[in-house]
This record gives structure tokens, C-alpha cells and sequence, in this order.
């Protein structure tokens, strides 16, 4: 039975690769941080009916020696390197920290790996946000980088030092360029969350409206659930490689609200308000991503569309308010 070590598995990825890798046969290993709300925090994989079947080890990305002993207890064939700060917003808030967790992390996480367990595979959570101001469209695996956040320019420091690590190494490290990708476990604080939550207060009488920032903002949305099988596949190849992973289609958050409101038979435009509050002080105004490498050296496409994507997500968002009261 193969091992995988899953860092960041309570976030939304974590949960849905716990759940593939765990319906592929492997033995699941998830790090979480301590924390005073842990049995909350468990909440996503117990969602998907996994919190049971896999095994919890308390660490953190700040501190080297608990990955060390994690990786040298549990041996593990494949790493997956998913946590991070990765709210993008609160990267201007909290610089420093975005910098140590979502940069410095990386390479914590790297050296954990090179020290105890060399020729174990490596996955890094690499982000289209690294594409910030475009430098030209749709983007692929050579689109030059152009950070516009400290979450992304933290992002581009783990990346480079992943596709370093590979060439210094010669460990198996890849990572993934993932594009935004969402489902009922996103955080909501995330724009597509926080519409289809705030839709299902709306349905359920408990406001009469939504407040975001810039709807005219773009990007290229995708499922959680078909993008952990993307990252699984990069690892099942002989060797390492960077991959763009996107659905090839963009719209603006406005179009989101559209088919969000839509699922649930209402107007977008007879809610939302927008604040100035809530824009960001650098946009990343429009992503596209390019995912042919992937689809012909992994054989993977994105199999979820947009409008399944939001009317999901409105759906479970309603259910969840419905249990709750
Ligand atoms: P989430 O924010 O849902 O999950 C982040 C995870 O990281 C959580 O489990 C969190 O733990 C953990 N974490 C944060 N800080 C630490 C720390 N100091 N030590 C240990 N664990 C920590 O993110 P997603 O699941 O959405 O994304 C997974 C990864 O992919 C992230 O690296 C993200 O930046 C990246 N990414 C995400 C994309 C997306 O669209 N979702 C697109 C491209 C990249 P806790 O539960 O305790 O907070
Ligand atoms: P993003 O996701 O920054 O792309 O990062 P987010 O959903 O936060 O924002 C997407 C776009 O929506 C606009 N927006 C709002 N965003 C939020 N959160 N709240 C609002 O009210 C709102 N109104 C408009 C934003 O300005 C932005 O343009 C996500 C994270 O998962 C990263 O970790 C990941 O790397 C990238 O996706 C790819």
C-alpha cells in the first residue's frame, strides 16, 4: 500500500485529495496544525465521510523539525504540498506571515522531504495568481510571471524554489499552475463561496442582499474535485514536470452571480451591491489558462462546467443553512 503525506489536508483540497487518494488505495497521512477549534477544523473531510480513514499528525510549516519527524515516522511515497495563507486579501494584512507560511513554508516542506525522505515525490501548490498582471493570453507553462499581491509573489519564491530543488536534487518535485477552482468546501471567504452562501441566505429570507467588490474581475474557474485528480497524475509520472491546470474558460464575477442567482431562480441584479471597501490595492484583473500540456502529457481535462459549479455550490450552501436552522 502506497503512502501519501497530504500538508493543508483540513483546507478544501486537502479534503477532496484525501478522498481520491483514498479511493485510489493509499494509506492517507494528513498534517494539521494545533489548533483550539480542531474539532471544527476536521469539518470538510468529515463532510466527505473521510475524517475517519485517514490519519492526523499535528505539525506546522514554521517549524522544520515536526515535518522531519512526520516525514521520517510515516515514510511517505508521495508528498502534497497544499498548505498555505491562501487568501489572497489578507496577504496586504498579514505580508510577513504570507511570506514565511506560503513561501518559506515551501521550502521547509522541501527540506523535510530532501533530509528524511529523498526520493519521495513532491507536489507544490503553485497558483495562477503568479500570472498577476498578464503578460499575455490564454497563459501557459511559459507565460512569463508577473506577481501583484504578497500572497503571489510568496508563491513564486516556493515555485522557484520547488523547480530548484528538482534541478539541484534531482528530486521528483512538480508543480501544479493551478487556475481558481472552488465546490461546496471552499472557504467563504472566496468570492465564489461568498456569492453562493449569500444566495442561500437570500432564499432563506435571512437578508435581502449581497455586498462584493469588483465584479468585473476574471478568472478561470474549475472544480476542487476534477483538479486533486490533476495533481495526483503529475506524480505518476516518470518525470517531474510544471503544469498549467485550468478549464480554458473565463468569466467575470458578475457572470458568476448570474448563474448563481440563476440556480436558484433569482435576478443577480436585484441583490448585489457592490463597496469600495472590498477592492484590493493591486487586481488581478483577468486569467485564462492554457491547459493543453495537461491534457496531453496527463491525459486530464476539466470535466465540471461553470454552470454545474455554481448551481452545486448554491445547492449545498442552501442545505447546509437549511440544517442549521
Ligand atoms: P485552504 O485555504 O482551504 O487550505 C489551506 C490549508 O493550509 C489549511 O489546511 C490550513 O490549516 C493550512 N495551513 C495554513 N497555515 C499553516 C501552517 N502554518 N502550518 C500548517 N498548515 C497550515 O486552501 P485550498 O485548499 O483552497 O488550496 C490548497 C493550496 O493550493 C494552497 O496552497 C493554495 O494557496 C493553493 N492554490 C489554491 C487554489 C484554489 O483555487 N483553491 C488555486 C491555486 C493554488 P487550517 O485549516 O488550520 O487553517
Ligand atoms: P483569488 O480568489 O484572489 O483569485 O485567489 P477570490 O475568490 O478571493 O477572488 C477572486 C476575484 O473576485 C474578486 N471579488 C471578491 N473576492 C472576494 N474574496 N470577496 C469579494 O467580496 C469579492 N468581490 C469581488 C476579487 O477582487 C478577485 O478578483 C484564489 C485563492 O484560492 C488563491 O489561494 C489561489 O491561488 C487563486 O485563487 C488561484
Amino acid at each position: 500500500m502506497r503512502t501519501a503525506l497530504i500538508t493543508g489536508v483540513t483546507g478544501q483540497d486537502g479534503a477532496y485529495l484525501s478522498e481520491f487518494l483514498l479511493n485510489q488505495g493509499y494509506r492517507v497521512v494528513g498534517v494539521m496544525r494545533r489548533s483550539a477549534s480542531s474539532d471544527v477544523i476536521g469539518e470538510r473531510l468529515r463532510w466527505l465521510g473521510v475524517l475517519d480513514r485517514i490519519t492526523l499528525v499535528e505539525g506546522n510549516l514554521t517549524d522544520l523539525g515536526s515535518l522531519i519527524r512526520i516525514v521520517q515516522t510515516h515514510e511517505p511515497d508521495e508528498v502534497y504540498h497544499l498548505a498555505a495563507q491562501s487568501f489572497v486579501a489578507t496577504s496586504w494584512q498579514q505580508p510577513a506571515l504570507t511570506g514565511l507560511v506560503t513561501g518559506l513554508g515551501a521550502v521547509t516542506m522541501l527540506e523535510a522531504v530532501r533530509i528524511a525522505r529523498p526520493d519521495a515525490r513532491f507536489y507544490q501548490a503553485s497558483s495562477s495568481e503568479m500570472y498577476g498582471k498578464v503578460q499575455a493570453t490564454p497563459q501557459s507553462e511559459t507565460t512569463p510571471f508577473y506577481p501583484r499581491s504578497p500572497y503571489a509573489a510568496a508563491k513564486l519564491y516556493a515555485h522557484w524554489m520547488t523547480v530548484n530543488y528538482r534541478e539541484s536534487f534531482g528530486m521528483h518535485a512538480s508543480s501544479g499552475i493551478l487556475f481558481n477552482h472552488e465546490s461546496p468546501l471552499r472557504g467563504i471567504e472566496f468570492v465564489t463561496r461568498r456569492i453562493t452562501h449569500g444566495v442561500a441566505r437570500i432564499v432563506l429570507g435571512l437578508t435581502d442582499h449581497l455586498t462584493l467588490g469588483n465584479l468585473d474581475a476574471k478568472r478561470d474557474w474549475g472544480h476542487a474535485r476534477d483538479y486533486v485528480r490533476a495533481m495526483w497524475l503529475m506524480l505518476q509520472q516518470d518525470q517531474p514536470d510544471d503544469y498549467v491546470i485550468a478549464t480554458g474558460r473565463t468569466a467575470s464575477v458578475r457572470e458568476f452571480c448570474d448563474l448563481a442567482f440563476g440556480a436558484a431562480g433569482l435576478r443577480a441584479a436585484d441583490h448585489v451591491r457592490t463597496d469600495a471597501a472590498l477592492l484590493r490595492p493591486a487586481e488581478v484583473e483577468m486569467l485564462l489558462g492554457d491547459p493543453s500540456k495537461a491534457r496531453e502529457a496527463l491525459g486530464w481535462q476539466a470535466e465540471v462546467t461553470l454552470e454545474q459549479l455554481a448551481a452545486e455550490m448554491v445547492e449545498a450552501d442552501i442545505a447546509r443553512l437549511k440544517a442549521r436552522r
